[in-house]
């Protein structure tokens, strides 16, 4: 029998994680033949939740779960862990400012790089959506100096699935006739979303819509989704959340032509080396893949370099925190 994939979900008790564990275990994060025994990372306050949580999946008679952990200790979650989503992190309250929010997260995604480090598996995958998604998944990064710094990602996937359904939408065309969309920068409103790489029917998407719609529309509504659902839900966004999160791991695992994902900048498009910037990327035999060779315009350069800009500050002020 194959060796079950261990997968550890942080936030496990949370609304992301109640709508991400039950398809991981019905094996559309890997693949439908694949095992998986699930390894649930809480507080110690919400750990009763997650062992609720951890019922209801026994009651789904799973064939492809193995089995579940559940704990409060991450030296525990992560040993021998293949695949690691970290989700669990500090929200914002009303009146943090940003260095208190980042040194709230640092406690958490620090001690959690480090316990990669000591114990996950050597083809460990680490996917963070705890926002700020970009920076925390750079604290982790640097506290893991053993593991290839190319393993440590952050979602922008939600993102760029927003675009195609928000273009989709324009064009009156089915998602499937998109291709090549790309998010760039950070997972924040100062994000971009690029149509002039982005193909409908084989021709470039910006040429297809008005530039009005594009700068004064198309933008601002993927950048502020997040907000909108806020609005419209009265909680933030959770089932699309877990989707892009599937769609991110099971790409970076079984390999695709062309997504966003924020991965480690090797200094690519100008983006200075170490940042954890999204990118347009490929995934090859496990492997994301910086797509090269993109011309960009004065138009995305610019909206490029103001949200690269904001990642740089982020690194900035974890570094001044000693955070890494
Ligand atoms: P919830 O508040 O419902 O759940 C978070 C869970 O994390 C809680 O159960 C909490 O106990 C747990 N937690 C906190 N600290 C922990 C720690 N140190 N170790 C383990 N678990 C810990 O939030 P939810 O709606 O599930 O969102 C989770 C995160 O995803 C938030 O940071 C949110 O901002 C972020 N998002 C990121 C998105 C992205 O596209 N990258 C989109 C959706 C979402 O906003």
């Amino acid at each position: 029998a194959t060796v079950p994939v261990k997968v550890t979900v942080t936030g496990a008790a949370g609304q992301i994680g109640y709508a991400l564990l039950f398809r991981i275990a019905s094996g559309q994060l890997l693949g439908a033949d694949v095992p998986v025994k699930l390894s649930l990372l809480e507080i110690p306050a919400a750990v009763k939740a997650a062992e609720g949580t951890a019922m209801e999946l026994d009651d789904c008679a799973f064939p492809l779960l193995s089995g579940i952990e559940i704990t409060d200790d991450p030296n525990v979650a992560f040993d021998g862990a293949n695949v690691a989503l970290l989700v669990g992190a500090m929200p914002r309250k009303a009146g943090m400012e940003r260095g208190d929010l980042l040194g709230a997260n640092g406690g958490i995604f620090g001690p959690q790089g480090k316990a990669i480090n000591d114990h996950a598996a050597d083809d460990i995958k680490v996917l963070v959506v705890g926002n700020p998604a970009n920076t925390n998944a750079l604290i982790a990064q640097q506290n893991a100096p053993d593991v290839p710094a190319d393993r440590f990602t952050a979602m922008t996937r939600l993102d760029h699935n927003r675009a195609l359904s928000q273009l989709a939408a324009k064009l009156q065309v089915p998602v499937t006739e998109i291709k090549k969309m790309t998010i760039w920068g950070n997972h924040s409103a100062t994000q971009y979303p690029d149509l002039f790489h982005a193909e409908v029917g084989g021709k470039i998407a910006a040429e297809q819509v008005d530039s009005e719609w594009l700068q004064g529309t198309f933008i601002p509504t993927v950048a502020k989704r997040g907000a909108a659902i806020i609005e419209a839900r009265g909680a933030s966004s959770a089932a699309s959340a877990a989707n892009a999160a599937i769609d991110h791991v099971y790409d970076w695992v079984n390999g695709t032509d062309w997504t966003s994902a924020a991965v480690v900048s090797d200094g690519s498009y100008g983006v200075p080396e170490g940042l954890i910037s999204s990118f347009p990327v490929r995934a090859q035999g496990g492997k994301f893949e910086i797509i090269q060779g993109l011309e960009i315009d004065a138009f995305s350069r610019e909206r490029i370099d103001a949200s690269v800009r904001e990642l740089e500050e982020e690194r900035q002020a974890v570094k001044e925190l000693g955070l890494i």
